[in-house]
């Protein structure tokens, strides 16, 4: 019986170190590298090839193989050609990832959602009292680290930790580790960067704060996402994308997008879902064939406009109703509520339009005792702070700070639906909504 353990196409650290995990795990079978590999890990491979036992996937002779191990994913799409397995009925397929969902259907699954799929792998290692060599160890924290983010990921959990410690235990090389994750910045890479920051495009959609840079590529340049990355840290904008045109002679044109977002409230691996691509909320790309560059960038703000909201918006934590007062409530009456409700402001509507605030610093603004009998509408202030129910949690955290406000009326077509108030945006970012 020919056993494979196999991963997907663009073999992270995480893919790899899955794989040689589970030549532990199961001795008998053969590890298989998929063709497409990613650079870095392509490079640590190149050096340590005499350590790790594994050949070519291609070289197999798929009719023999009578159980098939695969780690890191959980789609046959996704490993290559030897998804055509999928057709066998005799074959016994086993799955450990770390990512929920996938359409093999195996006998046997190890599916859990933690940080890197490594980690699974540790669980089981530890379990069986197998002693790691350093070199194993560096390998599966170089997994362990690229798949968390150096642990800071929220797909990590304490597992995770937990696993990461148990490898520096066994002597994983920090310095190793580092060398190989921290990716190749070099000429080619500086030259895009400087070009992309020269030809950039700010945009405001929806409240959201995005550049688009289209810049042409020439030649093979690796590395694009980190670009991407460094360019929206230049910048500082809620959503950047590159968008890189290459004139390929026998291809003919071809557009990569790679977008980043450092606001949960868009989820760029989703927009790029809907243009072919994916990737996670942080970060995504996509790959458009024929199309041209300027309906590219088109189709990328009309995503954005359209942005359909996945994660927790303003709407989902407000308050409502919210208790206003008509703008013909006479201040006396104002002070009266003010009180009774222990609040510092009360927004102003007339048929649910939010038409100012009326505060207890309005107040000072009265001279006479006659003025308490006049109107609110006197005395409010009209330039009034508001949020659309689509911003996430950090837009409004943000606007409270910037303005030092405590409450921000959440408003929709200069309707007012809700308010939203210091205190809700904690309970959410301390997760103690309840559900
Ligand atoms: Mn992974």
């Amino acid at each position: 019986m020919t056993q494979i353990i196999t991963t997907h196409k663009n073999t992270d650290f995480d893919a790899f170190a899955s794989l040689v995990a589970a030549t532990l795990i199961y001795p008998e079978a053969i590890a298989a590298v998929p063709k497409t590999v990613n650079p870095n890990v392509r490079t640590f491979i190149s050096i340590h090839k005499d350590i790790f036992d594994y050949v070519d996937r291609w070289r197999i002779e798929t009719g023999k193989v009578s159980r098939l191990i695969v780690v890191d994913t959980a789609e046959w799409a996704r490993l290559g050609p030897i998804a055509k397995l999928k057709q066998r009925t005799d074959l016994e397929v086993l799955v450990w990832d770390h990512h929920t969902g996938g359409d093999i259907n195996a006998a046997w699954k190890c599916q859990e959602a933690v940080g890197a799929t490594v980690t699974l792998m540790v669980r089981r290692l530890k379990a069986m009292g197998k002693l790691i060599t350093p070199i194993q160890a560096t390998l599966f924290l170089a997994g362990l680290y690229e798949d968390t983010g150096n642990l800071t990921f929220s797909s990590c959990t304490a597992e995770d930790a937990y696993a990461a410690g148990w490898l520096l235990d066994r002597k994983a090389d920090l310095a190793l580790v580092n060398k190989f994750l921290r990716p190749a910045y070099g000429e080619k890479q500086k030259d895009v960067l400087f070009e992309m920051l020269q030809n950039t495009k700010r945009l405001k959609i929806n409240g959201y704060s995005v550049s688009i840079s289209r810049i042409h590529i020439h030649g093979h340049v690796g590395n694009l996402a980190l670009v991407v990355r460094m360019y929206r840290d230049i910048i500082n904008v809620d959503v950047a994308f590159g968008l890189f045109v290459s004139d390929d002679k026998n291809d003919n044109r071809k557009c990569m997008v790679i977008g980043r977002s450092d606001n949960d409230g868009l989820d760029v691996g989703t927009l790029m879902k809907s243009l072919g691509g994916g990737g996670h909320p942080g970060a995504g790309s996509a790959i458009l064939k024929g199309v041209n560059p300027e309906a590219a960038e088109q189709m990328i703000v009309d995503l954005i406009e359209g942005n359909q909201q996945s994660s927790v918006q303003i709407s989902d934590l407000m308050s409502f109703p919210v208790f206003s007062v008509p703008s013909d409530t006479i201040m006396a009456e104002a002070a009266k509520i003010l009180r009774q409700r222990g609040c510092t402001g009360l927004p102003v509507v007339d048929d649910e339009m939010l038409i100012g605030v009326i505060s207890r610093r309005d107040f000072k603004k009265i001279r006479k005792e006659t003025q308490l009998q006049a109107p609110v509408k006197a005395f409010m202030s009209t330039r009034v702070i508001t949020i659309e129910p689509g911003k996430s949690p950090i837009q409004a955290t943000r606007i409270m700070v910037s303005n030092d406000i405590g409450r921000i009326p959440v408003v929709e077509d200069g309707r007012i639906i809700g308010i939203i108030t210091r205190s809700d945006v904690m309970m959410y970012f301390y997760d103690l909504l309840p559900g």
